[in-house]
């Protein structure tokens, strides 16, 4: 599919479930690069995945450029993107106190990924492999780190629009897709409200992960 302009499009390789590449289609969204960037669902666990010949790593999300240049990692992924929209403010601030908020919390919401993808992977070792207490400690993070959320969830309602929120968003939206019964919201209020608002921007609402449901 060649962009609106007539030049190559930009391919970003993600799964649709993948927290880390609903930053970046978000990201698409909010910056208004659906002309320029061609979503492609790539499941990088399928067994014959041809996901490694694009991006050594051979994890999503992966963005190639049209020179072929392959960008890996959700951060540089999202910074890149936003850096290419031509106008509109910037959801990774160039420089300041801005930009090591939007970078401190966005930090704080993907180690929150990272716990729930880790004791997911886990989960999905054959019985003999599994490690509870891993699981546990991964669990422990997450408790902690939402415990911290709640704490500065006014502050994060009131902050100017960054891949933070975003990011943080996809992150509790990945909770209720994989440990609903964890309930994240419980003694959790503000930042459940705030998630409750923030959710239905359309950046989140059309990257909706596959089996969550949207009144969750
Ligand atoms: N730090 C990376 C993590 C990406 C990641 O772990 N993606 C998972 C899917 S949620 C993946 O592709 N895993 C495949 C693998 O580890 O082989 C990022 O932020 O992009």
């Amino acid at each position: 599919m060649p962009a609106a302009d007539g030049s190559a499009p930009i391919r970003l390789r993600t799964s649709f479930t993948s927290p880390y590449g609903r930053k970046a289609r978000a990201v698409v969204i909010e910056r208004g690069l659906q002309d320029r960037v061609l979503v492609e669902e790539t499941d990088p666990w399928a067994a014959d995945t041809d996901l490694g010949q694009d991006n050594p790593i051979g994890k999503v999300p992966t963005l190639i450029l049209p020179d072929g240049t392959v960008l890996t990692d959700s951060p540089l992924v999202c910074e890149y993107l936003d850096w290419m929209a031509p106008a509109g403010p910037l959801l990774v601030p160039a420089v300041g106190a801005d930009r090591f908020a939007a970078l401190r919390l966005h930090a704080l919401a993907d180690g929150l990924i990272d716990a729930a993808v880790t004791r997911l992977l886990d989960l999905r070792r054959p019985a003999e492999l599994q490690w509870q207490e891993w699981r546990d400690r991964q669990a422990a993070a997450i408790v902690r780190t939402c415990d911290a959320l709640e704490a500065e969830a006014d502050e994060i309602a009131r902050a100017p629009l960054s891949i933070g929120q975003i990011t943080l968003a996809a992150a509790l939206d990945y909770l209720d897709l994989r440990f609903a019964e964890s309930g994240w919201r419980n003694g959790r209020a503000r930042l459940a409200q705030w998630h409750a608002a923030f959710r239905t921007r359309p950046s989140l609402a059309e990257t909706v992960p596959p089996g969550l449901a949207v009144s969750a």
